[in-house]
């Protein structure tokens, strides 16, 4: 198993997590902030099997491509999303 810790720009949130939602992906989401620019993003928690992982981070990728942001942070390149892949020993729920 794995834990995908995605943080995402808070312009693409939404899209991502209703995309992954219809996938029947499990996500919690927490309200972040960046610790360069202090500025809100998103951070979504995914436990999935490994096999899933792909399809995952595609789904992320898919739902944050095709904007035109930067919105007056021309100089500093955010990442849409920053994706972290953690291996997961085990998942209870009780
Ligand atoms: P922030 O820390 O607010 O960073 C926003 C953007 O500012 C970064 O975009 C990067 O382009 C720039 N930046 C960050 N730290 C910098 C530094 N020390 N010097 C120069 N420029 C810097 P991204 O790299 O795409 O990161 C977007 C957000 O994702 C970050 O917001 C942070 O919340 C998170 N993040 C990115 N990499 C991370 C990591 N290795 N560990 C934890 N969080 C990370």
């Amino acid at each position: 198993m794995k834990l995908i810790i995605a943080i995402v720009q808070d312009d693409y949130s939404t899209k991502v997590i209703k995309s992954l939602m219809s996938k029947k992906y499990r996500t919690t989401k927490l309200s972040s902030t960046g610790g360069f620019l202090k500025s809100g993003n998103t951070t979504l928690l995914i436990g999935v099997d490994d096999e899933k992982v792909n399809d995952v981070i595609k789904t992320i990728e898919d739902e944050c491509k095709d904007r035109n942001d930067n919105k007056g942070k021309d100089e500093i390149a955010v990442g849409r999303a920053n994706i972290f892949i953690l291996n997961m020993k085990d998942f209870k729920k009780i």
